[in-house]
């Protein structure tokens, strides 16, 4: 092979070495797609934790991950194909191997017309494909009095519960704020949620869950809980410094357990100052 074949040959590969590069994005990004539900069977011991969705133990999570692998499936194929265009792309217009003069073009009327309405129309598909989803999640609350409340403070979630006349907002309420939430399972329930400073997010992962709180203003979140168990409680907004460290537990306990711990609390007599009924 002559010394001029050899750059030729360099020439031509090097430089397609980046665009190759580039196609790793989509095959890496599918790849670990495919195999997140499973690295924690293949992981080795000290990485095992979980990677994919966490255990969902409410009524309704089924359809905010419906939507999620919807919504993800949608977008990755389109990621796919773009990604593959522009690899195509970079391959084909490498500039050391193309001696053709730029040509410059005005575009195409009809082609841009496509192309906008084919998204137009996907995001419009799933702003209705969703609303149900929406509404059932945040807009038909159930009429039922609330169970709990919760106040996120910077760095703690305090719990309310009621005292022994068991209705929320009165003088004998109690205040927790221990980190443990305990809720009945098998029905239906209703907390308050409210923030004593800024803006908080009170995200239930298990439950499929997440509402943002602002100081002065009660949001309710409802659902009915599956299983028994102990998960996660986190807050899911930037609050401050110690925002890393805002966590609880939520107890999903059966109905007479969540009685006697209630009967626990009271008994405890939690002396802590009520904070006055925040306003809708
Ligand atoms: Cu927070």
């Amino acid at each position: 092979m002559s010394e001029s074949q050899t750059n030729e040959q360099q020439r031509k590969w090097l430089p397609n070495f980046w665009s190759v590069l580039f196609l790793m994005v989509p095959i890496f990004g599918v790849a670990t797609f495919a195999l997140a539900p499973y690295l924690n069977d293949i992981a080795p011991a000290y990485f095992k934790r979980p990677v994919w969705f966490p255990k969902d133990v409410s009524e309704h999570g089924y359809v905010i991950d419906n939507l999620f692998m919807f919504i993800l499936w949608l977008t990755g194929i389109v990621f796919v194909i773009t990604e593959g265009l522009l690899f195509y792309f970079m391959w084909k217009y490498e500039a050391n191997t193309n001696t053709k003069k730029v040509a410059y073009s005005h575009g195409s009327h009809s082609l841009e017309v496509v192309w906008t309405i084919i998204p137009a129309v996907t995001l419009l598909f799933i702003a209705i494909y969703q609303m149900d989803a929406w509404a059932a999640a945040k807009m038909r609350a159930p009429d039922i009095p609330p169970i709990v409340e919760v106040t996120g403070r910077q760095f703690n979630w305090d719990f309310r519960y009621p005292g022994p006349d068991n209705e929320l907002y009165t003088s004998d309420d109690i205040v927790r704020t221990d980190g443990r939430l305990y809720l009945p399972v098998g029905e239906e329930v209703l907390l308050r949620i409210t923030s004593a400073d800024v803006l908080h997010s009170f995200f239930l992962p298990n439950l499929r869950l997440k509402q943002d709180v602002i100081p002065g203003m009660a949001q309710n979140m409802w659902f009915t809980a599956t299983e028994t168990g102990e998960y996660d409680i986190v807050c899911a907004e930037l609050c401050g410094w110690g925002h890393y460290k805002m966590k609880a537990r939520i107890h999903l306990v059966t109905r007479p357990q969540f009685e006697a711990q209630l009967e626990e609390f009271r008994k405890e007599k939690n002396t802590m100052r009520v904070a006055d009924r925040p306003q809708d």
